[in-house]
């Protein structure tokens, strides 16, 4: 037994070592994580992305792609062979179609693997020729992201924050009135626990609809294939007495098999292996939710933040084989918005970084914040209304199919107008009401060369990938 675990473990060391030396030297390969709230944009992100990346014609801020340094880029079979593969060229279909339609909702980890010959620059352009840069995407839900903090947690700490939050939002009211009901202490009876986990996953989704982030365990959102599985049956209660066959210690136990066996195996197959993060955040959809759905958007970076800063979470720093090097959080649908407005996007989501990273104490990638569309579904134009030029961006509604121009209300050019309010608990904007439409995405005629039309998703491109392509 002994010498079949060294032999197990020389033979791995062998092969990890030659894979170092052939990746490092010949031909690295990038592993960029793309994550966000269900919703936030992930699949048309990788979609546009991919596209834009095949077709380099609108994207001037990537500049090994503008210097013409990128000389072909092509679609490969992906490494991992037990991970979905993201379903790109359907996704492109439905994008840029006769019949344009957003892609249908993604609810698993998926993964693309795009391969780059790349001339080098400077010194050694003339020395060598063209370098293949491997560029393995994955698509995985920001839900999971956020159920990191369940695993440095006990059974009662984890109720005690719960309940607090549930406590604190109107959607939580029926499954608190549920608790009342019941003894934690009394034998457990699985209808019982089945009802009152239904109960609480009905509150998750409503408090996640109300413009929520942090709806933990990431999974009662998106079961998947572990819907109905007692691992997906449980639920916080408050502190007390947990006698062996109680409600209350078999709840405790299926919180513990939930982190070993859904929460664990997710951060070490996919977490631990990316080089690069790209969180998406719908932050135009936050602020019109109102100031504590904006609160809470605040808090959840801060979690993610703390997920990318292993040093301190004893159980991820045994999992990282790697550092994450780049993070970048992106406001997407910014073509809901005037291009005037950008910049105070933009100040937005700096001003949520920045809290962020002090408050998750946070050293180490860089980190940046922008304001992107991945796939521009609007133009713009300027009204006069009132005596006065108003902007507003024009689009196909998705509802109706009809154009219609729309100005979303104006944001604030000094965030803290918006941040103060949320940090300090109000139930809504006190001057000016925000209001998201839904957009088609636009029907498309696009020339050779291009890909579909975006916002700043080359400077995105250049910031996540721009250094490994020089
Ligand atoms: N106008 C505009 N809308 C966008 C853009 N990107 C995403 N959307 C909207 O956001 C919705 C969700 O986008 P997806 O890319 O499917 O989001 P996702 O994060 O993959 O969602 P799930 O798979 O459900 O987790 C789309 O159906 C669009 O309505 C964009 O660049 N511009
Ligand atoms: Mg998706």
């Amino acid at each position: 037994m002994v010498i079949g675990a060294i032999s197990d473990r020389i033979g791995r060391g062998v092969e990890s070592v030659t894979s170092s030396v052939s990746e490092t030297f010949f031909e690295p390969v990038i592993r960029l994580g793309v994550t966000g709230l269900s919703r936030a944009g992930k699949t048309v992100f990788i979609t546009s992305l991919v596209a834009n990346l095949l077709d380099r014609g609108r994207m001037p801020a990537l500049q090994a792609a503008s210097s013409g340094r990128i000389q072909s880029v092509f679609l490969q079979p992906q490494p991992d062979d037990t991970v979905a593969r993201f379903d790109y060229e359907n996704h492109l279909a439905a994008l840029t179609g006769r019949d344009p339609h957003w892609p249908e909702s993604t609810r698993t980890v998926s993964e693309l693997r795009l391969s780059m010959r790349v001339r080098p620059s400077g010194l050694l352009s003339g020395l060598s020729g063209l370098r293949t840069v491997h560029l393995d995407i994955v698509d995985y839900p920001g839900e999971w992201l956020l159920d990191l903090p369940l695993m440095g947690q006990s059974y009662e700490e984890w109720s005690a924050t719960s309940l607090a939050r549930a406590e604190a939002r109107r959607e939580g009211e029926a499954f608190i009135a549920a608790l009342r009901e019941i003894d934690g202490a009394a034998p457990l009876e699985e209808p019982q626990a089945q009802a009152l986990a239904a109960r609480f996953s009905t509150y998750l989704r409503d408090a996640r609809e109300a413009g929520y982030s942090d709806c933990t365990p990431g999974r009662f959102l998106l079961p998947g294939e572990l819907e109905g599985s007692p691992v997906l049956t449980f639920v916080p209660l408050p502190q007390g007495e947990a006698r062996r066959g109680s409600l209350r210690r078999e709840m405790a136990r299926r919180f513990e098999a939930y982190k070993a066996q859904v929460v664990k195996p997710f951060f070490r197959d996919h977490f631990a292996r990316i080089d690069r993060q790209v969180v998406l955040v719908d932050a135009l959809g936050a602020i019109h939710s109102g100031p504590r759905a904006v609160e809470d958007l605040r808090g959840a970076m801060v979690e993610i933040l703390k997920a990318f800063r292993p040093g301190r979470n004893s159980f991820l720093t045994a999992l990282m084989g790697r550092r994450v090097e780049k993070i970048l959080f992106a406001a997407t649908k910014a073509d809901h918005l005037h291009h005037t407005q950008h910049p105070r996007l933009t100040a937005i989501m700096e001003a949520l970084l920045r809290d962020a990273r002090d408050r998750a104490d946070y050293a180490g990638a860089t980190t940046e914040a922008m304001a992107i569309a991945a796939l521009r579904a609007t133009v713009e134009e300027t009204h006069e209304h009132g005596g006065r030029d108003l902007d507003l961006v024009r689009g196909r509604l998705l509802e109706t199919g009809k154009e219609a121009a729309f100005h979303p209300g104006t944001l604030p050019e000094d965030p803290s107008h918006l941040l103060s309010p949320a940090r300090a608990g109000e139930a809504k904007w006190l001057d000016e009401d925000y209001r998201v439409m839904r957009f088609a995405p636009a029907r498309l005629s696009l020339k050779r060369g291009e890909g579909p039309p975006h916002i700043r998703l080359d400077r995105a491109a250049e910031f996540l990938l721009g250094d490994k392509l020089r």
